[in-house]
């Protein structure tokens, strides 16, 4: 094990001051902008401080950043591209930012991977992905902008230009680009995102999103046998009613409930087609059949087509998986944008975050994803602060003391001692977990629940998060209801804030009267894990009291029957390399 660490550090350590001085010369880096030192006196200096700037969520050291982009690995390092405007915090002049970390957690900037430089995207180079070729080397697939008057979308290819370069610094593009254009009767505005192309039986696949119409949301199918000439399938992989299907995911996964992932074209009995609806801006996926002779992608639960399942049901959109080699897992990559106002990030001169990297795997049950923060991020972990065994009475909390929470990791175990007291569960509700939580938010006195965490909260309670369970009797089949809830209303005296609150029905009967909750707090953004990530939620705050040491952490039960912490432990994190922030 020892050696096995050392043989790990040894090339990072070496390249660590090397990469630093590069750093240092990339000038989209160390220019700060005029806004952020001109910040009107109508943004609360609480919005500007850097205790409201995120420590270990992925982001550059300033500007907008969206999507994350053709995540790999490759020789060593893990490489993360993403949408970025070089000149300023609002979205424009989109380029591919390029980062490499070693684990996921700690991050080096690199100059843009993907600039505007060929007629077909002289306009904007958009979303995209890698595919790792049988030779080893990746291969981009991204959307080019390539009419200066309207968002005339193409897809281009993008390879590296020196395949022992480990960062993958330079991209040569084709002359052969675009490979991918919108043929007639198809909507040229609407055509963007291809995914990570997968083998099988002599062609490469891969897809891209799409609209029909006013309202169909489609994956076009594209297939090649030298990863060159594309040629659009007859129908598209699939389709639904749910409006423009932007970022595309698809990915096999171990039906078994294994939580290796795999490669993307290896076979399987089980795939996922996660879509990005530009509609709701939140991001939908079934868990179904990939019939490759038909080319066809069926839903297990035709009723769900994305309607019911999220990846997260808080602030995370076009999100991305790739598969990683090293670990065998599956990763998801997903955007936080901000909650506030345009005229706040001009004067921060930031604005947008990606989720911690999760990996994901298929429940035992088969009928959906459990996701969990990859377990590099424990790295950061400071000395943990534990209580065990403490009953919290109805309408009381509980204080965790000794640690700062602003910054901070907490895993919670609850018991919930019966169900008799819980609420009866209103079938009105049964489609909209949201709409549930809008009604009973986490001071609406419930039965079981709400119980759970209060977050950056200030001390006199005038300011807080609530991540909490709430538990209804006589759900389908008798099968009691239990919902997770964030709700932020609370969270701030800052006025023109967005302030939904967010939720999610949790599957699980509560059999054993337990339910867990992670809760990653980073200053502005809270995410959630309900019961091992059966269920997340991020949401981005921005508290004007509690920030900072002033940021306090509480158990609450704002219910009528006792909830028992069976056990909590909370740690401080660290701050790792966060692309020279
Ligand atoms: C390619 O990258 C390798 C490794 O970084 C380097 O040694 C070599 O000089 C590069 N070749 C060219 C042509 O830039
Ligand atoms: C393409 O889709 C957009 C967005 O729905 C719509 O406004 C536009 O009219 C469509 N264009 C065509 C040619 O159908
Ligand atoms: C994030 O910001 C909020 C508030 O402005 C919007 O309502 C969301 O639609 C937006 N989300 C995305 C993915 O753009």
């Amino acid at each position: 094990m020892g050696t096995h660490r050392l043989l790990v550090l040894a090339p990072w350590a070496l390249l660590l001051p090397l990469l630093l001085l590069q750093l240092a010369g990339a000038s989209h880096v160390v220019h700060r902008s005029l806004e952020a030192e001109q910040a009107p006196s109508s943004v609360p200096a609480s919005i500007v401080s850097p205790l409201l700037r995120t420590g270990y969520h992925f982001q550059p050291p300033m500007n907008w950043i969206n999507d994350p982009n053709g995540p790999l690995y490759y020789k060593g390092w893990y490489h993360l591209f993403y949408q970025y405007n070089p000149k300023g915090a609002v979205w424009g002049n989109i380029v591919w930012a390029h980062s490499v970390s070693r684990d996921l957690i700690n991050w080096i900037a690199l100059e843009p991977a993907i600039k505007p430089d060929i007629p077909s995207d002289e306009h904007g180079c958009w979303s995209g992905s890698a595919t790792i070729l049988p030779d080893g080397t990746p291969a981009m697939l991204y959307t080019g902008i390539d009419r200066p008057d309207i968002n005339y979308q193409v897809q281009n290819i993008a390879f590296p230009k020196n395949a022992s370069d480990p960062l993958l610094r330079e991209w040569v593009k084709p002359g052969y680009n675009p490979v991918a254009s919108p043929e007639p009767g198809m909507n040229a505005t609407q055509f963007r995102d291809p995914t990570t192309a997968w083998f099988a039986d002599g062609h490469w696949r891969m897809l891209v999103g799409g609209l029909r119409g006013a309202r169909r949301g489609l994956a076009y199918l594209y297939r090649s046998r030298d990863f060159k000439t594309w040629v659009r399938a007859k129908h598209p992989l699939h389709s639904a009613l749910t409006g423009m299907w932007e970022c595309p995911d698809f990915f096999p996964v171990h039906a078994a409930g294994l939580q290796a992932g795999l490669d993307t074209s290896e076979p399987s009995t089980k795939h996922v087609l996660k879509n990005s609806l530009d509609l709701t801006r939140y991001d939908y996926y079934t868990v179904g059949t990939y019939d490759k002779a038909a080319e066809r992608y069926v839903p297990d639960d035709p009723a769900g087509d994305y309607h019911r399942l999220r990846y997260d049901y808080g602030n995370f959109y076009a999100s991305k998986t790739f598969f990683d080699p090293v670990k065998r897992r599956r990763i998801l990559l997903g955007w936080a944008n901000e909650s506030d106002s345009v005229t706040h990030d001009k004067a921060k001169g930031w604005a947008g975050i990606h989720a911690i990297p999760r990996k994901i795997w298929l429940d035992p049950s088969g009928k959906q994803l459990l996701q969990w923060p990859v377990e590099e991020l424990e790295t950061l972990r400071g000395k943990p602060v534990s209580v065990s065994d403490k009953v919290v009475k109805p309408g009381e909390h509980l204080e965790i003391t000794g640690l700062q929470t602003y910054q901070a990791d907490v895993e919670v175990s609850f018991e919930v001692s019966g169900l008799e007291k819980a609420e009866a569960f209103d079938p009105a509700f049964a489609d909209d977990a949201e709409k549930l939580c809008g009604v009973k938010g986490a001071d609406v006195r419930g039965g079981v629940g709400p119980f759970g965490l209060w977050v950056l909260a200030s001390s006199g309670l005038e300011e807080k998060t609530s991540i909490f369970f709430r538990v209804f009797r006589g759900g389908y089949a008798g099968k009691p209801v239990v919902l997770m809830c964030s709700d932020p209303t609370k969270s701030s005296l800052t006025p023109d804030l967005y302030k939904p609150t967010f939720a999610g029905f949790v599957d699980t009967d509560l059999s054993s009267g337990k339910i867990s909750l992670r809760a990653l707090i980073d200053r502005s953004v809270v995410e959630s894990f309900g019961a091992g990530g059966k269920t997340c939620i991020l949401s981005r705050v921005y508290p004007s009291i509690a920030i900072g040491d002033k940021a306090h952490l509480y158990v609450f039960n704002n219910g009528e029957a006792d909830i028992k912490v069976s056990r909590l432990t909370a740690w401080e994190m660290k701050k790792p390399l966060m692309n020279g922030a």
